[in-house]
């Protein structure tokens, strides 16, 4: 602003000068033009005074402030300091504290004892949250009190090591049959899939054909009812040393996890065996409603009663899953692979021999047709090479 009332008078000046010069006029110091000269200089004075006030007061103002932070500083130093000697005086204090604790610290009882119920604690809660899965997934009473008595006997092999770590370690379980190492028949837990499902109970055959075999469905005097519903075939039901049915979970999660065979022994009331087997069993999961994915070759000596199941899904009473128009599980009373509907009923009723009725028992209809009711049937699959 200043700059440009300073080029204003000297270019109204300059002016005044050129205009005088032109004409030939005498130079004056007054008139009209120098009038405004004097005026825009001034101007340009009395700008450049208020800018210096100005300039003044900025000053002064920051001179305080660097004033006052330089206060702050010192204060802050002090307070430093005075913090670093109370810390060195803390610090001598808790050495002398250390010294005195030594003695407490060598006695380890306390600690330790605490240590030991807190971890008796976690194991009792863990026993009993492993007691309410077991319950609700074995199907018998018998089979839990086996379990609790299994988990007991566990527990007093403990105590007796003379451990006074009385976790048990996370118990390892073979995968399937052939993988447990106590060769005799019998129940045994495996754990197909470790990492991803709980473990569970099978039956293992350790006698046919070489043993190994996983028991999936075993029947021989009828003591068990086997038309049932959807849920109890989901998850097995009866009791292993005994007529059961092992559960779809369970089968799919077993021959999915390794490639399995598949053999059906058979026997009719005149004391006749026949074998059906297959070279590679595949159980779909339950989105696939169980379907019987895969079943590889035949051979055997009763004949193939089940090849026309594969890519069947599983049906129930209370679950159609059958190509049929009606519910096939209900028409022949069982609990299978259905299309429209069967040739095989394994699941059916229980009627001893030759029989009327169509198809309902169980029967196999390659070994003897659709009117006569097994004696035994015993489904076992185990890992395949
Ligand atoms: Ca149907």
């Amino acid at each position: 602003m200043q700059l440009f009332l300073c080029l204003l008078a000297v270019l109204c000046l300059t002016l005044s000068r050129s205009v005088s010069e032109e004409t030939g006029a005498n130079v004056s110091t007054s008139g009209f033009g120098y009038e405004l000269t004097i005026s825009g200089l001034d101007a340009v004075n009395f700008n450049m005074q208020k800018e210096h006030l100005r300039t003044k007061e900025y000053f002064q103002t920051l001179s305080a402030d660097i004033d006052s932070l330089h206060r702050t500083v010192r204060n802050i130093e002090q307070t430093v300091f005075r913090q670093a000697k109370l810390f060195s005086g803390f610090d001598t204090h808790l050495k002398k504290l250390n010294v005195h604790m030594e003695p407490v610290a060598a006695i380890p009882s306390i600690q330790n004892e605490l240590e030991l119920v807190s971890l008796n604690i976690s194991r009792l809660l863990s026993d009993v949250s492993i007691m309410k899965r077991i319950q609700q997934t074995l199907p018998t009473t018998e089979m839990q009190n086996d379990f609790i008595i299994q988990l007991t006997a566990d527990r007093i092999q403990s105590h007796g090591t003379g451990s006074r770590n009385l976790v048990l370690e996370p118990k390892v379980f073979p995968s399937t049959c052939t993988d447990v190492p106590d060769r005799r028949s019998g129940v045994r837990r495996i754990h197909p899939q470790s990492g991803f499902s709980d473990s569970f109970e099978v039956y293992c055959d350790q006698e046919y054909e070489g043993g190994g075999w996983t028991v999936i469905q075993n029947r021989f005097d009828g003591q068990v009812n086997f038309y049932r519903g959807w849920s109890q075939y989901e998850r097995g039901f009866g009791d292993l040393r005994g007529e059961f049915w092992l559960g779809l979970r369970k089968i799919h999660e077993l021959t999915y996890a390794k490639p399995h065979e598949l053999h059906i022994v058979m026997e009719d009331f005149e004391g006749t065996t026949a074998i059906a087997k297959y070279s590679r069993m595949l159980v779909g999961g339950p989105e696939e409603k169980y379907a019987l994915n895969g079943l590889g070759n035949y051979s055997g000596t009763a004949g193939d009663s089940l090849s026309d199941a594969v890519k069947l899904k599983f049906t129930t009473f209370d679950s159609d899953n059958d190509s049929h128009t009606d519910n096939c599980a209900v028409q022949f009373q069982g609990a299978w692979w259905y299309g429209a509907c069967h040739s095989s009923n394994l699941n059916g009723l229980y009627l001893k021999g030759k029989v009327e009725v169509f198809a309902t028992m169980m029967c196999w209809k390659a070994f003897k047709g659709y009117h006569y009711g097994l004696k035994r049937s015993r489904m076992m699959i185990r890992v395949s090479s």
